[in-house]
């Protein structure tokens, strides 16, 4: 059985199994390299030669237990015919939405777009980089995927005033999305995925009166969902002001912890397996830094089911050679 399937189904907490978000990309020299000969993200995602690729090179560096594929969640709206591009020192710009185009698209046309990630998820999992290890497919979440297909670029702190004035629009995407997001899902599943993680990354955006309608009920409805395949889920809800409300109402395989939770409390009160959780600003420091901090969420939760991540996804300035040191430090420890 694989270290992190070890940790979700059997619950040891005698291994330490590490991944890290964002582990492909842009602090990697050889991601860089391939990225300069290719300026269009999105193409680059369906490239599955280049993206199974992209997905392997940490794993060549570093003793990783999990692949996660070379993507992106905004593949979501590009598959529903919404403009997606990636602006250089600005981020996703996404184009208008049109929800009469979105109703007149069904299922094939859908996966027809998304075509290349599935295969490359195939490359990925019969790669033998990948034997023993895990294969992380991910979507994101119905909340975070509506935040950017309604503000049209990052929401970076607060949303637009008038976010909530089109309460006909924002239902009738959410159950677009979670019809989309289940071919999604299952798509990535049939073609090799053996754990999914949902990212959240704006449910701390929301107001605790919001999250049953905007986070609690959709995710729960995908998390039921996987499970329905018998593979794991690990949720992301980042930012989220009470973990464990959502872990009650949610119940996900794993939760995800941001770096502003307190582990410590994290640790009181959650029963699940944990993932996650140290500031990646800590990779910026020293190496001795580097290896208190690890050690700290270690010891934390020595006895208690735990999966080695971070917090949010690994900066770009950060140094190879850092993320060398904490994969080695977690192993060794
Ligand atoms: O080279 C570049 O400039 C591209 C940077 C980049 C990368 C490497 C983007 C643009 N996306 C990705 C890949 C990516 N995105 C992965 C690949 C697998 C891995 O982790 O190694 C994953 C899982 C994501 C997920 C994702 N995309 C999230 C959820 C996690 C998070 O960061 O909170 C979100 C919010 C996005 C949107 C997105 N895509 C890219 C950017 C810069 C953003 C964030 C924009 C913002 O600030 O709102």
């Amino acid at each position: 059985m694989s270290p992190i399937n070890k940790v979700i189904i059997n619950k040891d907490t005698k291994t330490n199994p590490i991944w890290i978000m964002r582990q492909a990309g842009r602090y990697l020299p050889e991601f860089r390299e391939i990225r300069k000969e290719n300026p269009d993200f999105i193409k680059l995602c369906l490239n599955e030669e280049l993206s199974s690729e992209i997905t392997l090179q940490p794993l060549k560096r570093f003793d990783l237990d999990a692949a996660i594929i070379f993507s992106d969640i905004l593949m979501l709206p590009y598959g529903l015919n919404q403009k997606v591009e990636f602006k250089k020192n600005f981020g996703p710009q996404l184009g208008n939405l049109n929800l009469n185009e979105i109703n007149k698209l069904d299922e094939i046309d859908f996966i027809k777009k998304i075509y290349p990630t599935y295969k490359a998820i195939n490359l990925v999992k019969n790669n033998k980089l990948t034997d023993n290890k895990n294969t992380i497919g991910f979507i994101g979440a119905p909340w975070t995927l509506l935040v950017y297909m309604i503000n049209k670029h990052s929401p970076k702190l607060k949303l637009k005033d008038n976010f909530f004035k089109d309460n006909f629009l924002i239902n009738r995407l959410l159950i677009i999305l979670e019809k989309f997001l289940k071919i999604h899902i299952k798509n990535q599943i049939e073609n090799g995925a053996d754990v999914i993680q949902i990212f959240d990354s704006w449910a701390g955006l929301l107001d605790e009166k919001d999250l049953p309608n905007y986070v609690y009920i959709p995710t729960l409805n995908l998390v039921e969902y996987i499970k329905t395949f018998k593979i794991p889920v690990i949720c992301f809800p980042r930012n989220i002001k009470n973990y464990k409300n959502f872990c009650d109402i949610v119940k996900p395989d794993v939760i995800c912890i941001d770096y502003e939770v307190s582990p410590h409390q994290i640790r009181k009160e959650i029963k699940i397996p944990v993932q996650g959780g140290m500031d990646p600003k800590i990779l910026l420091t020293s190496k001795e830094n580097l290896k208190k901090e690890t050690i700290k969420y270690l010891e934390l939760f020595k006895d208690h089911p735990y999966i080695f991540n971070l917090g949010h996804g690994v900066l770009p300035e950060t140094d190879p050679n850092m993320m060398d040191y904490l994969v080695k430090t977690v192993k060794d420890y």
